[in-house]
């Protein structure tokens, strides 16, 4: 070793041709200082053996692609290499295609470098450093997605009409309040009260909270009865959960390309025990967040159960004790999603996001109004009372706009969505807009995905960023409508759309698992790293590269704004959002949005 910290190092492929990967390392370690040898293929055991006596030194490092034979000529090299006399200084290292770790060790060799090593991870070792690449692309520093974002209209005329509805929208909802409004402030003082051990306290806020619950919710807090396919979780499953430390795993195969940008998962087995494996194995594939999906009952039932539960059937159940388990499971340094976007729990459940240290909720009156079967009124007076306490804890929120699904136009969900997020800003709230990324039933109808699956999307984007300084979050997940239960092509739907997302300018994307389309049981881990996969391919193919939308994306984009701003219009007419929702300005039965029932007639003065 010389002073200066320079190793001697000799590189062979100890293979007929395959030296590519030998060529690359010895360029790295020389760009890094070291002298290098680098010899050609094809040569004999012995050769190599006498080029390294003549040049001792201080690493031996063999490349082998093809597999045939490998353990073999890799055993015979480590014991000539001893013969030599050569081990005394040299470290023995060996690399390549048919290399695994576990081989090189019981090959008596000092390092095994797989497919897929970074040329950094190799010249870190050469040097002695510890490599922590998978770690470092978390930062230790959680990504803020409405950074920089003025929330500034572009587009004045539409800003005066957002703003005109929001503030309306916002004085009529603070003269009323509703059972989820006065649920989540009970929830609020009777953890405070469980917090500073008020135990008399506590027992009176619980049972106030329970006479406000309804259906088999309450029947949990009066009785005990189980609610229907759930079950408490197991000692052993909390203690796996509790235990679980939440560092990163690193992952398999490096995904550098997911570094620099923020995909997102979405999990919600059932069973939060299932859910932290999958969010772990998703950060260990570059993930940089997870998002909760909770039962769909969850959503029409008055009140949120307590305690650890596990759910046969799909969705994770929204209760402090789970969301608090989960946490653990997410890394420190990733995003956590808990949404509260579209039942009678709304309010309670941004507390419980807030209590259990979430980083991000989701909210939007006009989804929940008009496509997941919640009343319009109470939807409204939850959803505003959500923004207020959003802005209060400083949980960022994207505003959802899953109405499009059910054939609602993108012009009238971008219109409720800039309300809601206008809303949420007067109220000092920082939203990001959730445009969907989707071949939706409109687009089908209309045609605007007929020849391909860009200008729409593309003209989403154009159209948002010419109306408002807001940050977009296309959801959720992305490609929704376009993936079939094929999982390659699952994943390609899936990765293209993200590229063109992130090529676009959104700050993150939601990605679906490869069985997205599957209806058939729940979602496998395998299907998770599918498309993380996937999506790192495509970003490395299209690199710094954009894919082109044609010019009917700029003319899509202009019509887009132009319905946004005559659905403006029209609530504004109308003076009344929440008589809008009633009456399909938002989207009508034609369109395939039914406002919803559940909560109706609920909504009272406020005192
Ligand atoms: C390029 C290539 C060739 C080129 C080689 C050119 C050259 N000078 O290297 C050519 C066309 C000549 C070739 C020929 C053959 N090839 Co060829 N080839 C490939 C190919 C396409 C890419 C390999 C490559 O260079 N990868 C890029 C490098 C950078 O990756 P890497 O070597 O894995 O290196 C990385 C790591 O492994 C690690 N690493 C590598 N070495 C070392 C060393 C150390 C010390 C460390 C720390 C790390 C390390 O770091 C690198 C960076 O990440 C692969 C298939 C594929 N798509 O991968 C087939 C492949 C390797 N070839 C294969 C075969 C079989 C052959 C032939 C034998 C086919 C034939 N019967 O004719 C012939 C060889 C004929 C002969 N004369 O003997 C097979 C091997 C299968 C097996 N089970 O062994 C493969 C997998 C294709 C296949 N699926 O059939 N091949």
């Amino acid at each position: 070793m010389t002073a200066d910290n320079s190793q001697k190092i000799l590189i062979v492929p100890l293979d007929p041709v395959h030296d590519v990967g030998a060529k690359l390392i010895a360029r790295t370690l020389r760009e890094r200082g070291h002298s290098v040898t680098l010899l050609q293929p094809d040569l004999s055991v012995e050769e190599v053996i006498s080029r390294a006596r003549q040049l001792l030194p201080d690493f031996i490092m063999v490349s082998r692609t093809i597999s045939y034979d490998t353990p073999e000529l890799l055993a015979k090299f480590a014991d000539m290499c001893d013969a030599a006399g050569l081990r005394s200084h040299a470290k023995l290292v060996v690399g390549g295609m048919s290399i695994r770790k576990e081989m090189a060790q019981e090959l008596g060799y000092d390092a095994g470098f797989g497919p897929q090593t970074t040329l950094e991870e190799v010249a870190d070792y050469v040097d002695g450093k510890a490599h922590t690449s998978h770690e470092a692309s978390h930062g230790g520093t959680k990504p803020d997605l409405t950074r920089g974002y003025k929330y500034d209209f572009v587009d004045a005329e539409i800003g005066e009409l957002c703003v005109g509805i929001a503030r309306r929208l916002i004085d009529w909802a603070s003269q009323r309040t509703s059972p989820g409004i006065e649920r989540a402030h009970l929830r609020m003082k009777l953890e405070e009260a469980r917090l500073s051990g008020d135990v008399a306290l506590a027992n009176e806020l619980r049972g106030r909270y329970s006479a406000l619950t309804g259906g088999d919710v309450r029947k949990w807090y009066e009785s005990g009865q189980p609610i229907p396919h759930t079950r408490p979780l197991a000692p052993y499953e909390a203690a796996a959960l509790e235990n679980m430390d939440n560092g990163v795993p690193v992952s398999l195969v490096s995904q550098k390309p997911l570094e620099p940008v923020n995909v997102i998962v979405q999990y919600g087995t059932g069973c939060p025990v299932m859910d932290a494996y999958h969010i772990r194995l998703s950060l260990g594939w570059g993930a940089k967040g997870a998002v909760h999906f909770d039962p769909s009952w969850g959503a029409r039932t008055e009140g949120l159960a307590e305690g650890t539960l596990s759910h046969q059937h799909d969705g994770t159940v929204l209760t402090l004790e789970n969301l608090r388990l989960l946490k653990r499971a997410i890394h420190p340094a990733a995003l956590w999603q808990v949404r509260a976007h579209r039942g009678l729990n709304t309010p309670e459940t941004v507390v419980l996001a807030h209590l259990a240290g979430a980083d991000l909720t989701k909210i939007n009156i006009v989804y929940g109004s008009l496509g997941a079967g919640t009343d319009p009124a109470r939807l409204a007076v939850d959803g505003v009372e959500c923004l207020r306490l959003a802005a209060s804890f400083g949980l960022p929120y994207d505003v959802v706009t899953n109405e499009e699904l059910c054939g609602v136009p993108a012009r009238k969900a971008f219109a409720g969505m800039l309300v809601v997020a206008t809303a949420g800003v007067l109220l000092g709230g920082r939203p990001i807009l959730q445009p969907l990324f989707a071949d939706s039933p409109e687009a089908m109808v209309s045609g605007f995905t007929q020849d391909n699956l860009v200008d729409f999307n593309a003209a989403k984007m154009i159209a948002l960023k010419s109306i408002m300084n807001a940050p977009i979050w296309p959801g959720a997940p992305v490609g929704f409508m376009t993936q079939t239960q094929d999982r390659c092509q699952s994943s390609t739907m899936t990765a293209l759309h993200a590229a063109l997302a992130l090529g676009l300018g959104a700050e993150a994307v939601t990605i679906a698992s490869s069985d997205e389309a599957y209806a058939g049981g729940p979602i496998s881990a395998q299907a998770r790293v599918d498309t993380l996969k996937s999506v790192a391919a495509s970003l490395k193919f299209f690199g710094s590269t954009r894919i082109a939308p044609t010019a009917r994306a700029e003319k899509m984009a202009a019509d887009l704004k132009k319905g946004i701003k005559e659905t403006l219009e029209r609530v504004y007419e109308r003076g009344d959002f929440v008589a809008a929702l009633y009456e399909g300005l938002l989207g009508d039965r034609e369109d395939g949005a039914y406002p919803g029932r559940a909560g109706r007639d609920t909504v009272t003065a406020r005192q």
